[in-house]
């Protein structure tokens, strides 16, 4: 005999959870208690926003993340994580405990609740693509599994809630455990989408490709990769693209978003007569603030659902589907008309530290292209930091992350959590705000009790200054922490320092590579409007009218 609860995490096993991040409450102390005893580790976190953070990155690297919260202050706490994980395509499982079934019937006033029973089901029902209240033994299981196919299907968030009173309920088990749909495609509208792909992309003479999330997403990393073999074509990806193969790749040309590109990057993908534009969210920040300059005329837009050829949709076609058509029907084009610089070389461009000089922003990420190794995994904060870092190369695939279309400040000291748990041959590198870090700073705690390795990186630019250049005024001010000694506040082992000039950066840096076993927290002081030049090149597409 199998309970509810058991069976809910045998399932998320068998899907590759690992790890469940949550923080208790006694709605969900019963399913905590067998959530403990089963084979998945659960990571309390200090607060339910960040586990659902830490969740969403873990969901990044494994292909699923689940958070397990309380009902009421755990479940509305959670709604932000949840919300970006839905825009950024990424498949969370959040499960609530709840009251008693008893309770709910006779409408008993419970703390945690307004009274209104529907509320937190409600809310993330519209944040979510399936959501459930477990109602019995006999259906508990069918209803898990679709859920859990839904997750896995669309790539978004689903939500699981279960009254304290199932969890212990002999469960019956499906017989077909997980129920999953495959993508459908119809084969005429493939063959036609790909008889008109390849008949503009045989005849462009500088085509490109420009990949985006859903490589990440669905896996498909390796039918890019044979698609760029086949035909020769340039890549560039988008930033929630980013690290789609490894950036050491020779047709990889670098991260493209518009005018926040570099300028090589922006003026090929621009200029190419043919771009296939494929798995990307055509979001302003993705198009660097609606400055990507894509003409519909050349342009082929396919993704896990359909294919666009100029003004014509073809649907329902998978976007594995359509690239496995492009690989067998596309010829190999040669090198010389397509203009391709690689984006490795900028790692051929020499670095030599000058001890005295103060760092800038452009001299520290210099440096960090040749700091990045084979086992970095990048985890950039929503600000100057996830500008400054697209070019960045990243040696593997899927060792990069941000929040780039969601963009909620504060992700990436519990997404470095997750990402910690989820790849933990890889040596997560944050690089965060001063700004993002005071929203969710409370996550080094959890880093430092479960004695990770990051590097984590402040930049301190006193301020709110992706604000600054935008907009400016007394709101992007903050107050100045000394945030280098708040590490050694959470009473664990950890390494921390602040550097001002690019002798200490060394000096750091080296210690950090040293410290195999601890946290490591450097406090990187730039000036106030030293910033990357996408940000100034931002500032000026997004200014408001009034400024
Ligand atoms: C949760 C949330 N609140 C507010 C914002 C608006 N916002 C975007 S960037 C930013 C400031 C980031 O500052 P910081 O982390 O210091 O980065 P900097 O650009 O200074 O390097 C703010 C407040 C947001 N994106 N997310
Ligand atoms: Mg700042």
């Amino acid at each position: 005999m199998i309970t509810i609860g058991e069976y809910l995490f045998q399932r998320l096993h068998n899907l590759g959870v690992n790890h469940i991040f949550g923080v208790p409450g006694d709605y969900v102390l019963d399913l905590m208690d067998v959530l403990v005893e089963s084979p998945i580790e659960l990571v309390c976190t200090c607060n339910e926003l960040n586990a659902g953070y830490a969740a969403d990155a873990y969901a990044r690297v494994k292909g699923m993340g689940a958070v397990c919260v309380t009902y009421g202050v755990g479940g509305f706490s959670l709604v932000n994580a949840v919300v970006g994980a839905y825009a950024e395509r990424v498949p969370l499982v959040v499960i609530s405990g709840a009251s008693d079934r008893s309770i709910r019937r006779d409408n008993l006033l419970l703390h945690h609740t307004t009274g209104d029973y529907n509320l937190q089901f409600s809310i993330m029902e519209k944040a979510t693509v399936a959501s459930v209240i477990l109602t019995n033994s006999a259906q508990a299981a069918s209803q898990i599994d679709q859920t859990l196919a839904a997750c896995l299907h669309h790539k978004r968030p689903v939500y699981i809630e279960i009254p304290r009173d199932l969890v212990y309920r002999p469960c019956i088990p499906s017989e077909n455990p997980i129920y999953l749909t495959d993508n459908l495609t119809d084969t005429a509208a493939l063959e036609e989408a790909i008889e008109e792909a390849v008949f503009l992309l045989e005849k462009a003479e500088k085509p490109i490709i420009l990949a985006g999330v859903e490589f990440h997403r669905f896996k498909l990393q390796d039918k890019l990769l044979k698609l760029l073999e086949v035909t020769g074509y340039p890549l560039a990806t988008t930033i929630l693209g980013k690290s789609s193969i490894s950036e050491m790749q020779p047709q990889f040309i670098g991260t493209y978003v518009g005018a926040l590109s570099r300028e090589y990057v922006s003026q090929r993908v621009e200029n190419a007569d043919c771009v296939l534009c494929l798995g990307a969210i055509m979001s302003d920040m993705n198009l660097g603030g609606f400055t990507a300059n894509l003409n519909p005329n050349n342009l082929i837009n396919a993704n896990s659902e359909k294919v666009k050829i100029k003004h014509h949709f073809y649907q329902p076609v998978f976007l594995g589907d359509f690239i496995d058509g492009l690989i067998d029907k596309l010829s190999h084009k040669e090198a010389a008309t397509l203009e391709i610089k690689p984006a490795a070389e900028l790692k051929d461009l020499e670095f030599i530290a000058v001890p005295e000089q103060k760092l800038t922003n452009a001299r520290f990420y210099e440096r960090m292209n040749h700091f990045i190794a084979q086992e970095s995994f990048v985890i950039s904060d929503t600000g100057d930091a996830i500008i400054a870092t697209i070019d960045l190369l990243m040696p593997q695939k899927t060792d990069f992350i941000g929040q780039a279309f969601y963009l909620s400040i504060g992700y990436s000291i519990p997404a470095c959590l997750g990402v910690a748990f989820a790849a933990p041959n890889t040596r997560p590198i944050v690089f965060v705000g001063d700004g993002a870090f005071q929203m969710t700073a409370q996550e080094l705690s959890t880093i430092i009790r479960h004695h990770l390795n990051p590097i984590i990186f402040l930049i301190n630019n006193d301020g709110y200054t992706i604000e600054r250049v935008i907009q400016d005024n007394i709101y992007n001010d903050l107050q100045p922490w000394q945030y280098h000694q708040l590490p050694a506040v959470f009473n664990g082992e950890s390494w921390s320092c602040q550097v001002r000039t690019e002798g200490e950066l060394e000096k750091a840096l080296s210690i950090a590579q040293g410290n195999i076993d601890r946290l490591s927290f450097i406090e990187v002081h730039l000036d106030r409007f030293d910033c990357s030049p996408g940000l100034i090149r931002l500032g000026q597409a997004v200014r408001s009218p009034h400024v």
